[in-house]
């Protein structure tokens, strides 16, 4: 049963002419599935609405073709031809008693319609701010009229379409009503442009409109970034920001509130904390009588209390933890908080968005495959067999094998070498900032601490005779994998030659302790995080460190976790010395000798301690010597022998999380050709 102090976060909140059941309400987020994969999309919320969140709403949805995001995935809603899209995805959360929210948005001159090919428009004319040779042109007074209609037509289809809340959007300086409010893309000479009651006017008409539109069926919310961190050049909670909040404030139904732009709004967990939003928009309740929602990667409910409580919102608003745990708000209900999931803060979920794919989630496999796969997060078939299923490695696919499998009914063991369960996550969270990585493991081990079935054991390192000896009918081999200490990667595609005094350790032995001296080049060929960190923790330690990387930027892939200007800034503030566009292609006894990846040019800089970060290394000893073991004619081979995680394919933890998770899910069923899940066709037109 419920605790009694969480009994506030389950009352009931009025939202103009609506009522939540509960406080808990999922904000406006991508997924990368909307208008190209909207059965997934559909049935994703409806897991949500299912969890017990009160409010379910959409991502941002293009109104017009004037303005589309393509190729990046969002909700689309043109015309009426895409009102069956949201009319699926209503259902699904009406279906369990939620409010749907949806998020009608016109990006402006934040895109350069590369489907439509219309020419953006914006308050004045500018490049688009996606990196493309556009610019978008400014609009008229009859451009102004033309897209309040347009707002009026979205807001009518999603009355239409079974909204109950219709949002005004103005967050995120990624759309033409937020450019129209700031001083930075307005200069305009008209009503539109210059004071703050000018540049708020077309926020204020829309606003006005939609209400109209909708009339008292349903509550109209206004998204709005009250604070941009850029000092006077943007919004801020103590100026601009509280000023529009002020002038509008009993307009809205609904105030959600956050930091902009976007990398500020979804801060990682290695840049910001549970909570990193309140200060900023602390002020907002004191200002207007409406509801008010703000976000801050709340997971933990004795904090979403304490909000509540002291005054500071109405409703707790969340993407991330909505995606790691859909059923966060069941879980409170039924006073299982020690099950909740809790989001970590990588972003993966954000780099679907970036790379036009369905979203995924590192705690949780299922996200995004609800309706392809029909995976649920919470629930899962039971076992088939009486089998016996033995894991050997417990870092993230192997415990997740073992919590899912545990799940099924399967009598599982899980044996794990090092001291302690979690892998690489246990070795990755002990790096600077990625301690809420952890999760990843406590979660798991949690849940097969719970379960019978689940044996694990610590400290055990299995030879193939002992496993084989073990007699389980499945074996699956979770080993893990090794950083190279090879320079191969994407540059390199030979071994680097090394002179034989050189000192070469790899981001595992750093890990492990031993500590480098003199000058330390890192080679950062991967693109992820790993690089880019152990410069900072090595710099921070005082030791003189170059990051040598073939991209134009450090740790470039995680542009698409909204981190990576934030790591350049750190490692700059920390004078560590960035040589972007470089390879490193010989090690002498205190060099490394460095080549310009478009020419032949080369040069030496002081190198006593290598570090390259390029490849890893299957740990898949174990599970070839079984196969050598049970080969034609040699011992009997357990039913099947399987690798998952890095021990298959070294990857990020969400995808060996995933390998967990399917293998578990798999296990007893047939292996076919045919095509793993559900798909969406298009639609062949008649004409
Ligand atoms: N906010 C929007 O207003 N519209 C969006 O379409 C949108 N897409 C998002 C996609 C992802 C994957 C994530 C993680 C966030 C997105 N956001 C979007 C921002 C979230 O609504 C939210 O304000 C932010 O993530 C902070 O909340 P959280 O800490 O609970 O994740």
């Amino acid at each position: 049963a419920r605790d009694k102090r969480y009994d506030i976060l389950f009352e009931p909140v009025r939202i103009g002419p609506v009522t939540t059941r509960n406080r808990f309400y999922q904000v406006p987020h991508c997924n990368g599935m909307g208008r190209a994969y909207p059965s997934s999309m559909a049935e994703m919320r409806g897991v949500k609405a299912e969890g017990g969140w009160g409010v379910v709403c959409t991502e941002q949805v293009e109104i017009h073709h004037t303005s589309e995001l393509s190729p990046v995935i969002e909700g689309r809603l043109w015309d009426d031809a895409d009102l069956p899209v949201f009319q699926k995805m209503t259902d699904k959360i009406h279906e369990h008693g939620s409010l749907a929210g949806i998020e009608p948005c016109y990006d402006g001159l934040a895109t350069p319609n590369r489907y439509s090919r219309e020419i953006p428009m914006g308050p004045s004319a500018r490049p688009v701010t996606y990196l493309e040779p556009v610019q978008a042109r400014a609009m008229d007074k009859t451009d102004i009229r033309n897209l309040r209609r347009w707002y009026v037509d979205a807001a009518r289809r999603s009355r239409l379409a079974g909204f109950d809340i219709i949002y005004v959007y103005a967050g995120h300086d990624l759309n033409a009503l937020s450019h129209f409010l700031s001083r930075r893309w307005n200069d305009r000479g008209d009503e539109y442009g210059g004071s703050l009651e000018n540049r708020a006017r077309l926020l204020r008409e829309v606003l006005a409109d939609t209400r109209e539109a909708v009339g008292d069926t349903c509550a109209v919310a206004l998204r709005f970034g009250v604070e941009e961190l850029l000092g006077d050049a943007g919004f801020t909670s103590g100026g601009e920001g509280r000023e529009v909040v002020e002038a509008l404030a009993e307009i809205p139904d609904l105030w959600d509130v956050n930091v902009s732009d976007w990398s500020n709004d979804s801060a990682t967990s290695r840049f910001a904390a549970q909570g990193f939003q309140d200060s900023y928009v602390a002020f907002v309740k004191k200002v207007t009588s409406k509801p008010v929602v703000g976000v801050g990667r709340y997971t933990s409910p004795d904090a979403m209390v304490a909000l509540i409580k002291s005054g500071a919102l109405d409703l707790i608003g969340a993407a991330r933890p909505s995606i790691a745990d859909p059923f966060l708000p069941k879980k409170v209900e039924e006073g299982r908080v020690e099950d909740i999931r809790e989001c970590i803060g990588c972003n993966i979920c954000v780099s679907g968005d970036f790379l036009a794919t369905p979203m995924r989630c590192t705690q949780n496999p299922t996200m995004g495959e609800e309706w392809r796969k029909g995976w649920h997060p919470e629930r899962i078939a039971p076992k088939t067999s009486e089998d016996s299923v033995l894991i050997v490695g417990a870092g993230p696919a192997g415990l997740e094998a073992a919590r899912a499998l545990g799940q099924r009914g399967y009598a599982v063991t899980l044996a794990e070498a090092g001291k302690v369960l979690g892998g690489r996550v246990a070795v990755e969270s002990r790096l600077p900032g990625l301690s809420e990585w952890k999760r990843v493991a406590d979660y798991r081990e949690y849940q097969i601490n719970q379960m019978v079935n689940v044996e694990t054991y610590l400290d055990s390192r299995l030879t193939a005779e002992q496993v084989l000896e073990f007699e389980a009918d499945h074996v699956v081999v979770a080993t893990g994998a090794r950083w190279c200490t090879t320079g191969v990667g994407r540059a390199n595609t030979a071994p680097i030659p090394v002179a034989e005094e050189a000192r070469i350790l790899t981001p595992d032995d750093i890990a492990a302790g031993p500590v480098p001296d003199g000058p330390v080049v890192i080679f950062d060929d991967d693109h992820y995080f790993m690089g880019g960190l152990l410069a900072e923790l090595l710099r921070g330690k005082g030791h003189e460190v170059t990051l040598v990387t073939p991209a134009a930027d450090v740790s470039h892939w995680t542009h698409n976790t909204l981190e990576q200007a934030r790591i350049q800034k750190r490692l700059i503030e920390m004078d560590v010395r960035i040589r972007p566009l470089h390879s490193v292609v010989a090690l002498g006894r205190d060099t490394a000798t460095l080549q310009c990846v478009y020419t032949e040019r080369r040069h030496e800089i002081a190198c006593s301690t290598f570090v390259p970060v390029t490849m890893r290394r299957p740990v898949d000893t174990l599970y070839h010597e079984i196969l050598r073991l049970t080969g034609p004619g040699e011992a009997p081979a357990p039913k099947s022998l399987g690798r998952i995680g890095d021990c298959l394919a070294p990857g990020t933890i969400a995808a060996a999380v995933y390998g967990g998770h399917r293998y578990a899910r798999e296990l007893g069923e047939p292996v076919t050709d045919a095509v793993p899940f559900r798909r969406e066709l298009p639609q062949l037109a008649t004409n």
